[in-house]
Formats: structure tokens, C-alpha cells, sequence
């Protein structure tokens, strides 16, 4: 069997997504997930250009060595694009793979270590009573876990909360430039206790809670944080300081044992190594599509279960259901399984694109049968939707300074 074409599509059904195609001479093809928010037409041009040309006439069986052919070969490794790529490819192998078995992916991962997938819902408010209303909508559909994030008050917007705009698009307005947002940690520590204290109040210990910094703390600061969120039992507090200065992870840690995720913007292994190996975080949120796939996840879930550190893949809206297909073969096989971020399946235009078997109920999410990554795409669907521009929003201090958003 040999590689005849590879497709790289890319759609707007509400959120950009890149999707690669790879098709074989005997008919059999698989779907990989190359989304990069932000940044979508340089992964097309590096897959395109690239890519695509070194590896028709390639045999598909061979996942790990075309894995190390990209991402040795190129030389300049690692980084955002260069690991997108690989992943979108690496997942379209796999899925032709399991096709060619007759096997869901999981199976030959090693098959499942439980029967579903625990997963967190995003409880996003414009107030404290908000969020809260928010959280108990997902308590009455099941979910034992969910992430609070509340406007502050004092600023206009926040990461998580859009104000009176329905999505990134709306924000970033007409002539898509990057949208503005205003940071103040003082605002955020006057606001996040509260939030976690009314919280606690009406929900009771029985709910996991979970909640995002979104990097925007230095290393002191989110080492206070961490100490102010022990008494409400966190499930853990994700991206506390900048995911660059792995550093700031000792000093956090040295002053609070509150749990800590990190990862999302993480490519490599390398990424993670030394946060895992040393201890300091707990749950590590690499996605497939950032990190180089399904070989790649594999390979990290595996060096952190050494160290106790379990897998809570990225799970956001920009992140397409490809890659929650690879997530979910991933998360039902891996030992060290935590929890998996859920946004939903999208809305109507985004599931006429993308179609599975994938069920959720009670919080937990439960694999399709399906030979392959049990995903279908629709070329024609996802040609109805055509690209548009979005930029994700920076941050200021309130004095002007660019800060992290
Ligand atoms: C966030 C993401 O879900 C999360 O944990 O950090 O929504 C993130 O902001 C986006 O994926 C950026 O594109
Ligand atoms: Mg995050």
C-alpha cells in the first residue's frame, strides 16, 4: 500500500479548522487534525509545500518512522507549525491503520483501562451568579467536574468570558486584527476567592472544580494563588505562570499543594520533561494536534506515568473534532488518565462536517466501535464553510504594558 494524494482542507464552520487527508492507492484513507488558532494558513503552506511532496509513494504502516522522518528530518525541529503538521499526519495514520485492522486506535494501543472517558465542562459567566447558574446547568446534565471562569470586575473582557460578543470573530471585529484586553491582578485576586468561595458555598465538596490562569501571573503571584485556592480542593489550577519559564514551577510549588496542569502550548516531549521529571506539575495538557499526534501523546502519557503525572489533554473550541476522536482513543487506553477538557461537538454546521459515534452521558464520554478513529469528514460540507481570518486577543496592563493573555 502506498500514499497516492494528501488533501489539506481547511473550513469555517464557526471556528477555523484544518483538516489533512490522506488517501491510499488501494482506496483506504485517513483524517488528521493540523489546527493551529491564529496561525492556520502557515500550517497549510508548511504541509503543502513541505510535506505533502515527501511523502506520496510512502507506506502508511510505517507511523514511527515517517513520525521521526518529519520531525528528525526537517532539521529545524520542533515548534508550533512544524508539530501540527507532523500531527495531522501521524493522526490520518493511525486512522488508516485501525481501518486496515478493522480496529478502533485504542485496540492497538493496548485497548481500554476503563469504560469511559471523564470529562470537565467549561462554566464561563459574566458575574459570580453566573458562572455559578452555569456550573449547575452542567451538574444537571452529569458532569462531576467543571471549570469556573468569571468576568472581573473592573474589566471590560477576560479570557473565557467574550462580554456581549458571541464569539473571537465578533471580538476582533470588521478589519481582523488581534481584539485588546485589559489585565489587572489585583482586580483578578480581589475577584477569583469569591468566585471560589460562593462556589464551594452552593455546590458542596461532591463537584470537582477546576479554573485557568491563562499564564497571566508571575511566579510569586501564582504561587499566593495556589495557597489562597487550597481550602476549596481544586482538581488542579491550570497554566498558573508562563508555560516558557518551566523555573517558576519550583518556586510555585514550594508554597502550595494545590495541583498544577500545564501543556497546551507545549510541542515536544522536551516540553514536559523536566516539569515531570522534577515533580511540579500533575497533569500534563499537551494536545495531539500541538504536540505531533498520536505517537507523540503516546510517548508523553507514558513517560509521566513513570511519575505519577496524568494526561488532561486541551480540549478547547479551536481545537477540531479530529482531535477529540485522537484524545478519546488515547484517554480510554492510558493508565495515567486523568480528565479531558469538553466544549461539546460543535455546532449543526461543524457536525454536518465532521460525523461519529462518539457518545457522552453523565459527564463521561464513551468510545465508537469503529475501525480507525471512528471520525468521517465531509469535503463537500466543509467546502460550504470557507476560511476566515481570526486573530486570539493580547493583553495589556492596565498602564499600557503588553502582558500574556
Ligand atoms: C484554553 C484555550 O481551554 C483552555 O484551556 O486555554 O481555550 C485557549 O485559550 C485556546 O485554545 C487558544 O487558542
Ligand atoms: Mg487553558
Amino acid at each position: 500500500m502506498k500514499i497516492k494524494e494528501i488533501k489539506v482542507i481547511v473550513c469555517s464552520p464557526g471556528r477555523n479548522f484544518v483538516t489533512v487527508k490522506v488517501i491510499t492507492d488501494e482506496g483506504t484513507y485517513g483524517i488528521g487534525d493540523a489546527t493551529l488558532n491564529g496561525r492556520e494558513m502557515a500550517v497549510v503552506a508548511y504541509l503543502e509545500e513541505h510535506v505533502v511532496p515527501c511523502l506520496i509513494g510512502r507506506d502508511p504502516n510505517e507511523i514511527e518512522d515517517i513520525w521521526q522522518y518529519l520531525y528528525k528530518g526537517v532539521y529545524w525541529r520542533k515548534g508550533p507549525i512544524t508539530m501540527a503538521s507532523i500531527a495531522a499526519i501521524d493522526m490520518a495514520l493511525w486512522d488508516i491503520k485501525g481501518k486496515i485492522a478493522g480496529l478502533p486506535v485504542y485496540q492497538l494501543l493496548g485497548g481500554k483501562s476503563r469504560r469511559g472517558v471523564t470529562l470537565y465542562a467549561h462554566a464561563n459567566g459574566e458575574s459570580i451568579n453566573d458562572t455559578l447558574d452555569k456550573v449547575q446547568e452542567h451538574i444537571d446534565q452529569g458532569f462531576k467536574a467543571v471549570r469556573l471562569q468569571s468576568a472581573i470586575p473592573g474589566l471590560k473582557v477576560t479570557y473565557g468570558v467574550l462580554g456581549d460578543k458571541k464569539d473571537y470573530f465578533e471580538l476582533q471585529g470588521n478589519r481582523p486584527l488581534p481584539p485588546e484586553e485589559e489585565w489587572s491582578t489585583q482586580k483578578y485576586f480581589n475577584s477569583i476567592v469569591d468566585l471560589m468561595r460562593q462556589a464551594r458555598a452552593r455546590f458542596g465538596n461532591e463537584v470537582e472544580f477546576l479554573h485557568d490562569v491563562h499564564s497571566r501571573l508571575t511566579p510569586i503571584e501564582s504561587a499566593r494563588l495556589g495557597k489562597l485556592m487550597e481550602e476549596f480542593n481544586l482538581l488542579f489550577l491550570e497554566d498558573a505562570s508562563i508555560a516558557e519559564n518551566q523555573d517558576s514551577y519550583k518556586v510555585i510549588r514550594q508554597h502550595t499543594t494545590t495541583p498544577l496542569a500545564i501543556g497546551e502550548t507545549y510541542n515536544t516531549i522536551w516540553d514536559c520533561k523536566d516539569l515531570i521529571q522534577n515533580q511540579l506539575i500533575d497533569y500534563i495538557r499537551v494536545a495531539a494536534t500541538h504536540a505531533g499526534g498520536i505517537t507523540a501523546l503516546r510517548r508523553i502519557a507514558d513517560f509521566a506515568s513513570i511519575y505519577n503525572v496524568k494526561i488532561a489533554p486541551h480540549g478547547a473550541p479551536d481545537l477540531s473534532p479530529v482531535c477529540f476522536a485522537a484524545h478519546m482513543h488515547l484517554n480510554i487506553w492510558a493508565p495515567n488518565f486523568g480528565i479531558q477538557e469538553f466544549v461539546g461537538f460543535g455546532n449543526d454546521k461543524s457536525k454536518e462536517i465532521f460525523k461519529h459515534n462518539f457518545t457522552v452521558e453523565n459527564g463521561m464520554a464513551y468510545m465508537s466501535e469503529a475501525p480507525g478513529l471512528g471520525i468521517e469528514f465531509d469535503e463537500e460540507a466543509a467546502l460550504k464553510y470557507p476560511y476566515k481570518r481570526s486573530y486570539l486577543p493580547v493583553s495589556r496592563l492596565e498602564d499600557g504594558t503588553l502582558w500574556n493573555w
